[in-house]
């Protein structure tokens, strides 16, 4: 495999402050392109802004001011954007650069050269807001049925592009390159659109001017397409640039991250252009999918676009980023919804990173005055640690390359479910009391290096809070990189860690926040007394209408999907099990269940349940149970509240 890699976003259009959408592939791209880095591999990262044709026309024209002025007022938040959530870009390129203008019109002569472009007129639909022709079965009601942008009808003379020919060249190469379109899903939509037949495509438009003029030939701009694709080799100087011989065709691996929508550009005629003119093809084109909010599609008019700005400013680049990827593989779509965004904050990261963190610096303090020890003496606990650190290494680096970020993010945090879960089998606490030194050096030793292995692994997913993390472990600059994570055993012992600071403090929802609130739902949600003399059941009364609570009360109480991984009677208490359960947290709960009577420990262990997780922690009968699972009915006819499988743990019920 090469290893020089070229990571593109779409260069985003000028007629729209960023949003979600965007931010979302500029950060996949982002992560994708640090991880390279710290593998100390050649990487080179693009982003920009598409900033010709008839849809930026029309929006400078409504405000009165010229396409350039409009274009250089809207290209500025991108670039703002993407400092503020620390995407660090090698080249920023605008359509309207000469560097860019150059590079669209020698492929333009290029393809003229092969023979592949041709005098003609179009008669068709077009949508401005696509920028795309659109064929008759795709309109309904005079919109385009995929995007819902009206069509006009247009007749102009036309420069076309002899796409037909290349449809069994684009299958051919399909079928040698398995890779070249991806997920898989949307490599099957390409074949089958290809299959069909192409027809030739209109290249140049002639009713406006906004775009690069048709070489030697007055009156027609070249397709806004034609002239956004080629960015993605105008930002390295064009087939001559030095750039170009380096990060594009032989040696150089080239991935193209794109939303699904734009994929036919990208997968049928961009690879049909660069035939024609004689190039190189990209290695891969990944199409991810669709954002909606609060399970609806965002739009303008419903006013409920996510901002990311605003998101940053409530809960961190970080966290968002961390989401973004975590919450859906990278090719499906997605929802954004804030409190599944906080139950990640407290979920994964607070309760699974954040509090290894805290306890391991913790102990360090407490045990040992704040310095690693030296390895001490090794134990057959250690095992399950290692054995998982070289699971998870070999997980990520292979689940980067397929761009899994979310199988590479589980991959991560199994091992911080194993360091936390290494803490409660080592427990140092006890090896202290019972004065086992040189043990306990080797357990505080294992837990310091797998938190820098943590760091360093996170740097390109969470890119501030992982460098917080090594700063406060104290790491040098040679252990923070890929390399450095080979071997488990780095030299960390004598070094004085810094005072740990809470990496994800707990984040709450506005609503919980509010006054009042969270008293009375404390008050409607604490049954568990000491048993009184038992009231014979009634029938609800109907005379007094039931209290009702509004929609911030009810999500007040955090009720999330979790398995039982391991069931056992209560060491105390007969009518109890003590069950241990995933939340999705990276570690796992110990909770006390009064369903004994119902259930034997093999008949709960492995399934799924409905977890109250923010009940306060309470000890029962001698045993800390942190949260309550929900049950109907009592004694032997007790029933659980099932969860249907194929929700993930932690999943909030709302
Ligand atoms: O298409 N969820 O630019 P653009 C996820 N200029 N992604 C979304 C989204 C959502 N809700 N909404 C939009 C263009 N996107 C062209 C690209 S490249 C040579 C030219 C994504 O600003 C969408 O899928 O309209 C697309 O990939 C990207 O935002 C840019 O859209």
């Amino acid at each position: 495999m090469s290893s020089r890699r070229y990571i593109t976003t779409p260069i985003y259009y000028v007629n729209d402050v960023p949003h979600i959408g965007h931010a979302y592939t500029s950060l996949a791209a982002d992560t994708l392109a640090r991880f390279h880095r710290l593998c100390g591999r050649p990487c080179r990262f693009l982003t920009g802004t598409d900033e010709h044709g008839l849809k930026i026309e029309q929006a400078a024209a409504k405000t009165g001011i010229t396409p350039q002025a409009h274009a250089d007022r809207f290209s500025a938040p991108f670039r703002k954007l993407w400092d503020h959530l620390d995407v660090r870009y090698d080249d920023f390129i605008r359509t309207t650069e000469p560097r860019h203008k150059r590079v669209v019109q020698d492929i333009w002569r290029r393809m003229v050269e092969s023979g592949d472009v041709y005098v003609d007129k179009y008669e068709g639909w077009y949508s401005v807001g696509d920028e795309a022709y659109i064929d008759e079965e795709d309109i309904v009601d005079g919109k385009n049925k995929h995007s819902g942008h009206a069509v006009s009808w247009v007749e102009e003379p036309s420069y076309f592009f002899r796409l037909s020919k290349y449809a069994p060249r684009l299958l051919a190469y399909f079928e040698d390159h398995p890779e070249f379109i991806q997920p898989a899903s949307r490599r099957n939509e390409i074949l089958r659109f290809v299959e069909q037949g192409l027809r030739d495509i209109s290249i140049s438009r002639t009713t406006f001017s906004w775009g690069i003029p048709v070489p030697d030939e007055a009156g027609h701009v070249i397709y806004v397409w034609v002239d956004a694709l080629t960015n993605y080799i105008s930002a390295l100087g064009g087939p001559e640039g030095a750039l170009f011989s380096e990060f594009w065709g032989e040696g150089a691996e080239v991935t193209h991250l794109i939303g699904k929508d734009i994929l036919r550009f990208h997968a049928v005629y961009w690879p049909a252009f660069l035939m024609s003119a004689g190039l190189p093809l990209p290695t891969r084109v990944f199409a991810h999918g669709w954002w909606t909010h609060d399970g609806e599609k965002m739009s303008k008019t419903l006013g409920n676009v996510v901002d990311p700005w605003a998101i940053v400013a409530a809960y961190g680049a970080d966290a968002f980023r961390y989401f973004l990827l975590r919450e859906v593989p990278f090719g499906s779509d997605g929802d954004f919804s804030e409190a599944a965004l906080r139950g990640r904050i407290n979920g994964e990261l607070g309760n699974g990173y954040g509090n290894l963190l805290n306890r391991t610096a913790g102990m360090i303090a407490r045990y040992r005055g704040g310095v690693v020890p030296p390895r001490g003496e090794a134990g057959v606990e250690d095992e399950p640690l290692l054995a998982e650190f070289k699971a998870a290494r070999a997980a990520l680096l292979e689940e980067m390359e397929a761009l899994s970020f979310h199988k590479a993010l589980a991959a991560i945090f199994g091992l911080v479910s194993a360091g936390n879960k290494y803490v409660d089998s080592a427990a140092p606490w006890a090896l202290h009391k019972a004065g086992r030194d040189a043990r306990l050096d080797e357990v505080l030793y294992h837990l310091a290096e797998c938190l820098r292995i943590l760091g360093v692994w996170t740097l390109p997913f969470l890119p501030n809070k992982a460098a917080a993390l090594l700063d406060q472990l104290v790491i040098p600059q040679d252990l923070r990189d890929f390399a450095s994570t080979e071997v488990w055993g780095a030299p960390l012992s004598g070094i004085t860690l810094k005072a740990a600071t809470p990496l994800f403090p707990r984040v709450e929802a506005p609503e919980e926040v509010a006054p009042q609130q969270p008293k009375q739902l404390k008050q409607a949600k604490q049954p568990k007394q000491p048993k009184q003399p038992k009231q014979p059941k009634q029938p609800p009364q109907q005379a007094t209408p039931p209290q009702t609570i509004d929609y911030a009360q009810f999500m007040a109480v955090q009720i999330v999907a979790a398995r039982v991984v391991e069931a056992e009677p209560h060491p105390n208490a007969d009518r109890l099990l003590k069950l241990t359960v995933d939340a999705g947290e990276g570690r796992t709960r110990t909770v006390c269940a009064g369903i004994a009577a119902a259930f034997t420990p093999d008949k709960v262990k492995g399934r799924m349940v409905a977890l109250v997780a923010n009940l306060a922690p309470r000890v029962i009968r001698g045993v800390e149970s942190e949260g309550m699972i929900l049950a109907l009915g009592e004694g032997a006819d007790l029933k659980l509240v099932g969860v249907d499988e194929g929700v993930a743990p932690g999943a909030r019920v709302q």
